[in-house]
């Protein structure tokens, strides 16, 4: 019998008021069934909003630090519950275990990063202009922050919008990515048994154009966080711009590693199998580009098509899988459409480029991790986000070519260069035109205490992750305190 999954509102786990669901498959199997989850309508939301007010008048008032301890319990949990976390993602997402486990881990690691801050959320004093005048500013929570958030990383991503914006002390909306509902229900599930207040948090499943848009709409959501696609991204940021609204957006990228004459090859070649062909390239942080000096490019490009060849594609439950399938249909067909476009433009094929249908695979979504060499920077393979296994290599003969290439897309998300020459190095790292750059290793790779976010089309300047996510789910408020017990006139009196 197929489980019937239910929101969670108001304290309880409801049905929908549409009375509709849809069913979550597994996209390694599409015969699995996970369950039915509620395709929600504007009324849930409403509903949520209201709960989440009441929840918001609460948690609010709850010490900082005591908001951590709750964060602390969360984090134990979700040790406990590692592994089962891990598989319940890969069967609904399909990345290879060892992958949904390093998901988790991040959730964890978030986890334990926010109740700490509990006891910081710094403010700051400062002297005051005026004699027996005391001048201070503190943070103080903002609302009800409404998070939505994509499939690829089902658990990490929306703990990292979650965790600080609970221990600020907002209550949130949780809208999860239509394909991945049942990791958003058992972290719902972990925060409710960790002893958050029920009216605190508000899971509403649906479609981010029906609920999603009601929560972004709504005058009594003051906050949004969303990860996703960079058209998404700019509806939202209409919205919210016209609403005046606080808005964290964390979109699109076309993460490019650069490979010098000098770089250590083997190292080189692990880092790019990793970066493009991990989570099947869905990653807004993938390294979609490889960018290569001219003089090590036909060794580099031939021993990696060789690799990517080799890559097992099947189940990501079964051990000895290195890549799993896509999460959707629509998205391999996706992935398909732009191979044809890459051909079109005349790029070369040297791996993969087609969808992988042998025996059990063909019960899922699987597609060969792609490699196109000879493309031009301007060409649309080299320049649109993917979000799939598929490469393309440029060919330059200058580090500045590199970074000219590199800063040639509307993106800027993540970057890597693989050279052993410390000035190159930090030529690099100054000159790239992204959130992130690593040095000697692959475009993803981010941890939880670092500032995670891009510039250009890829955000609106701010991070997640580190100290500075806390800026997107705060107010400052300035005092003044005058103890002089006479009229003091700031500017004038002194
Ligand atoms: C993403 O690319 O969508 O940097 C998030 C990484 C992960 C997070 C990636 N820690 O690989």
């Amino acid at each position: 019998m197929l489980e019937t999954f239910k929101n969670f509102i108001a304290g309880e786990w409801v049905a929908p008021t549409t009375g509709e669901y849809f069913d979550n498959r597994n996209p390694a199997d599409w015969n699995d069934v996970i369950g039915k989850f509620p395709r929600s309508g504007p009324a849930d939301m409403l509903k949520a909003i209201e709960s989440a007010k009441r929840g918001f008048a609460k948690w609010s008032k709850t010490p900082a630090p005591i908001r951590g301890q709750v964060l602390q319990r969360v984090g134990d949990l979700l040790v406990q519950r590692k592994d089962a976390m891990a598989k319940a993602m890969t069967r609904e997402m399909g990345k290879v275990l060892a992958e949904t486990r390093g998901d988790v881990q991040e959730g964890i690691d978030t986890a334990y990063y926010a109740a700490t801050e509990g006891r910081r959320l710094f403010g700051r004093t400062v002297p005051s202009e005026l004699r027996n005048k005391w001048a201070m500013s503190y943070r103080r929570p903002i609302g009800i922050a409404g998070l939505i958030t994509p499939f690829n990383f089902p658990l990490a991503i929306p703990t990292w919008k979650m965790f600080p914006a609970l221990l600020c002390g907002n209550a949130v909306i949780f809208k999860p990515a239509e394909d991945v509902p049942h990791t958003g229900h058992l972290l719902v599930e972990v925060l409710i048994e960790a002893g958050l207040p029920p009216e605190v948090v508000q899971l509403v499943h649906g479609q981010g154009s029906v609920v999603g848009r009601a929560m972004v709409e709504h005058r009594d959501v003051p906050v949004i966080s969303f990860t996703g696609s960079t058209e998404t991204g700019s509806i939202i940021g209409a919205t919210c711009g016209k609403m005046h609204k606080r808005l964290s957006l964390e979109m699109g990228g076309k993460n490019a590693m650069i490979v010098m004459g000098d770089a250590d090859l083997d190292l080189a070649l692990d880092g790019v199998l990793w970066g493009a062909f991990g989570t099947t390239g869905q990653r807004c942080t993938a390294t979609s580009r490889l960018i290569v000096m001219k003089q090590v490019h036909d060794e580099m490009v031939r021993r990696l098509s060789e690799r990517a060849s080799k890559l097992r594609l099947g189940d990501g439950l079964d051990p000895a899988t290195e890549v799993g399938p896509l999460v959707n249909r629509a998205q391999r067909d996706k992935v398909h459409s732009y191979v044809e476009i890459g051909k079109k433009e005349g790029a070369k094929l040297v791996a993969g480029g087609s969808p992988a249908e042998e025996g059990p695979l063909r019960e899922g979504n699987f597609y060969r991790p792609t490699i196109f060499d000879g493309v031009e920077p301007t060409m649309r393979i080299a320049v649109e986000e993917i979000f799939g296994p598929v490469l393309s290599v440029v060919t330059v003969s200058s580090l500045e070519e590199a970074i000219q290439v590199q800063n040639s897309t509307p993106y800027g998300l993540s970057s890597s260069i693989y050279t052993r020459d410390v000035n190159r190095a930090m030529r690099a790292i100054r000159d790239i035109e992204a959130g992130i750059t690593y040095v000697n290793g692959p475009t993803i790779g981010a941890e939880v205490q670092l500032p995670f976010g891009g510039v250009k089309e890829t955000g609106n300047g701010h991070r997640e992750g580190g100290p500075t996510v806390i800026d997107a789910f705060t107010e400052w408020k300035s005092v003044y305190i005058d103890y002089s017990g006479k009229l003091q006139k700031a500017q004038i009196d002194r």
